[in-house]
C-alpha cells in the first residue's frame, strides 16, 4: 500500500494579516498534482489544518474545492481522505460530504456517539483489498480512548490482515514542537488547545504508519512509524526547514514502512536579515548590501539596548521598495545586555497590588526591568499624556 501523506495546508492564511498565500498555495497544488501523477499512490491523507480559520472566505473554499477536483481528476482510483485540525470547523468540513463520496473522497470532521458507543463507520475507510485507514480528526484530549478502541474495532474487520494506517491531529509528548509559538510554559503541555498524548498509550501493533499533523515541523517520531508531515507550505518565519510531502510505502501488515519525503518548492520565501542579530544601522547597511532578488517576505534582525526608533519601519520599506517582490513583516530584536528573563521569573508585585498602582510607576518599573536604565523624562512626558488620554476617554 502506498499513500501520500500531508496535513496542515491552512489555506485562506494572510500572512502578517494581509498578506494573501493563495498563488503560493496554487504552486503547492501544482507541485501536488505532479507528484500524485508520477507516484500513482493508492491513498491520498491530509491530517487536519486544511483551513486557516474555522470560517474560511468563500473564495478560500473554492479554491480549496476547485483545486481537490483537479487532484480527483488526475487519478479518479486514489482514495482521499481528510480529517479536521483544531483550525477547522468539524462541522463544515463534513458539510458537502455526501457528494465528495461519489468522487472516493471522505472527509471526517467530528466523531458521534450513540449513548456511550461511539459510531467508528465513517472513520474506517477501506482502500479496496490494500488497507484499511483510520481517519481520526482532531479531538478533545478527554476523547483519547478513541485511538485505541477504533483500533480495536479495525482489528475485529481486518480479516484479510491488511496494513492500517491511523491518522490523527495532536501533540505527541515526545515530539519537538519548537517551530510552534510558545509563550508560557502552560502551553507546552496544551498546544492549541489540545494536551499532548503520550505515545506509548497507543498499542502501535495495532497500526503500520500513524499519520500525525498539528506540529508542523516534519519528523518521525521514535517508534519509527508515527510521523508528523510537516508544513508543505512556510507560515511563519520560525519554519525554517525544507517543506515536503510524506510518501509512505507499507508491503506487509506488521513490517516497517518505508518512509520518504519529497520536497516541496516556495513560490516566496522568507528571509530574516542578517541571518544573526546587528546593531539597527549595520542591520539596515547589510540589508541593502545582501538585497535578495527572489520574491519574499522580510523580517529585520536587530540588536537593541532600548526601544526601536519610531521611523525603523520606514527605513527598511525604503530599502525594501528598491525590489517590488519583497515584502515589508517586521523586524525581530534581541537585547545587547539582558538579565531580563531574571526579573520575569520573580514579578514585582501581584495582582491585587497591581490593580491598585499607578500606571506610570508600572511603565517605569517595566522599562527599567527590560532596558535596564531608566525612561528618560521626554519618554515619561509622553507616558503621562497617553495615561491621561486613556483615562479621559475610559471615564466620559
Ligand atoms: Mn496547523
Amino acid at each position: 500500500m502506498k499513500i501520500i501523506h500531508t496535513s496542515d495546508w491552512h489555506i485562506g492564511q494572510l500572512f502578517n494579516f494581509h498578506y494573501d498565500r493563495q498563488l503560493e498555495h496554487q504552486f503547492f497544488f501544482d507541485q501536488l498534482k505532479k507528484i500524485i501523477k508520477e507516484e500513482k499512490p493508492d491513498a491520498l491523507i491530509v491530517s487536519g489544518d486544511i483551513y486557516d480559520k474555522s470560517t474560511p472566505a468563500n473564495s478560500s473554499m473554492r479554491f480549496f474545492f476547485d483545486n481537490l477536483l483537479k487532484i480527483v481528476e488526475v487519478d479518479k482510483d486514489m482514495t482521499i481522505v481528510i480529517t479536521a485540525g483544531n483550525h477547522d470547523s468539524s462541522s463544515r468540513l463534513e458539510t458537502d460530504q455526501g457528494v465528495w463520496k461519489l468522487h472516493n473522497c471522505h472527509f471526517v470532521g467530528s466523531i458521534e456517539r450513540d449513548n456511550d458507543q461511539y459510531l467508528f463507520d465513517k472513520h474506517i475507510i477501506k482502500v479496496g483489498d490494500k488497507g484499511f485507514i483510520v481517519a481520526v480528526p482532531y479531538l478533545q484530549n478527554y476523547y483519547n480512548d478513541f485511538y485505541n478502541l477504533i483500533l480495536k474495532d479495525v482489528e475485529k474487520r481486518n480479516i484479510n490482515n491488511l496494513p492500517v494506517i491511523l491518522m490523527g491531529h495532536t501533540t505527541i509528548a515526545d515530539s519537538d514542537f519548537s517551530s510552534h509559538e510558545i509563550v508560557n510554559i502552560n502551553e507546552i503541555v496544551s498546544i492549541g488547545g489540545v494536551n499532548s498524548l503520550n505515545i506509548k498509550e497507543i498499542d502501535d501493533s495495532m497500526y503500520d504508519y500513524f499519520a500525525l499533523g498539528h506540529i508542523h515541523t516534519p519528523q518521525t517520531l521514535s517508534n519509527g512509524k508515527a510521523r508528523y508531515c510537516g508544513t508543505p507550505v512556510q507560515i511563519n518565519f520560525k519554519e525554517d526547514f525544507q517543506h515536503s510531502i510524506t510518501k509512505v510505502e507499507i508491503l506487509k501488515r506488521g513490517e516497517m514502512p518505508n518512509i520518504s519525503t519529497v520536497d516541496i518548492q516556495p513560490l516566496k520565501f522568507f528571509y530574516t536579515i542578517p541571518s544573526k542579530p546587528y546593531i539597527l544601522d549595520e542591520a539596515l547597511k547589510i540589508l541593502e548590501m545582501n538585497l535578495p532578488e527572489a520574491s519574499g517576505y522580510v523580517q529585520l534582525n536587530i540588536l537593541v539596548d532600548g526601544p526601536v526608533p519610531a521611523d525603523t519601519e520606514n527605513r527598511i520599506r525604503n530599502i525594501l521598495s528598491k525590489n517590488e517582490k519583497l515584502l515589508y513583516c517586521d523586524y525581530k530584536t534581541t537585547m545587547l545586555v539582558s538579565n531580563k528573563t531574571e526579573k520575569i521569573l520573580k514579578p514585582e508585585f501581584g495582582l491585587v497590588e497591581f490593580k491598585e498602582k499607578d500606571p506610570l510607576e508600572i511603565a517605569l518599573s517595566h522599562f527599567q526591568s527590560t532596558y535596564n536604565y531608566e525612561m528618560d523624562s521626554a519618554m515619561i512626558e509622553l507616558m503621562r499624556t497617553v495615561i491621561n488620554e486613556v483615562r479621559n476617554e475610559y471615564y466620559r
